[in-house]
């Protein structure tokens, strides 16, 4: 059975936009409930850490900089199909390939700085919001 939630970063890039107003809108609109929300930075050791699973890939290194450059948005997202209806708002990874009406096609500007990440599977979901909440930070 699918879970009802997912976790998001809207990334430093957008949040150097301006974009994090225009981002938490969309998510709102698109029918999500905000269970946890913060505005954050972590180290390079944190956002290691936390793209672990991406540790092999060539990327890994300018990817973790990227994350660790600035303040980020953490929040856990509510809705039924969370995951699924999420990673469909986003967009695909590489923002020349989302679709019209996307936040990745409005705001991200790279493949690498591609304004948002969403959890990909319900286990992750659960892992990464764990990673940046507490319980009692839940909603
Ligand atoms: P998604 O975020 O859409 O799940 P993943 O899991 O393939 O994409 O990649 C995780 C993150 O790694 C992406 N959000 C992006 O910031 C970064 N990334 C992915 N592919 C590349 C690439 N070819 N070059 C630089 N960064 C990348």
């Amino acid at each position: 059975m699918a879970s009802n939630r997912t976790f998001t970063m809207i990334k430093p890039d957008a949040v150097r936009a301006g974009n994090i107003g225009n981002i938490l809108q969309m998510i709102n609109a698109a029918g999500f409930r905000i269970v946890a929300l913060k505005l954050t930075q972590m180290s390079m050791e944190r956002a290691g850490q936390f793209y672990e699973v991406h540790a092999a890939r060539p990327f890994y290194g300018e990817l973790c900089e990227f994350m660790s450059s600035g303040p980020i948005v953490a929040a856990i997202l509510e809705k039924d199909n969370a995951v699924e209806d999420f990673r469909k708002l986003i967009g695909a990874t590489n923002p020349a390939n989302a679709e019209e009406g996307t936040i990745r096609k409005l705001y991200a500007t790279s493949v690498g700085e591609n304004a948002v990440h969403g959890s990909d599977s319900d286990e992750n979901a659960a892992i990464e919001g764990a990673f940046h909440f507490a319980g009692v930070e839940l909603f």
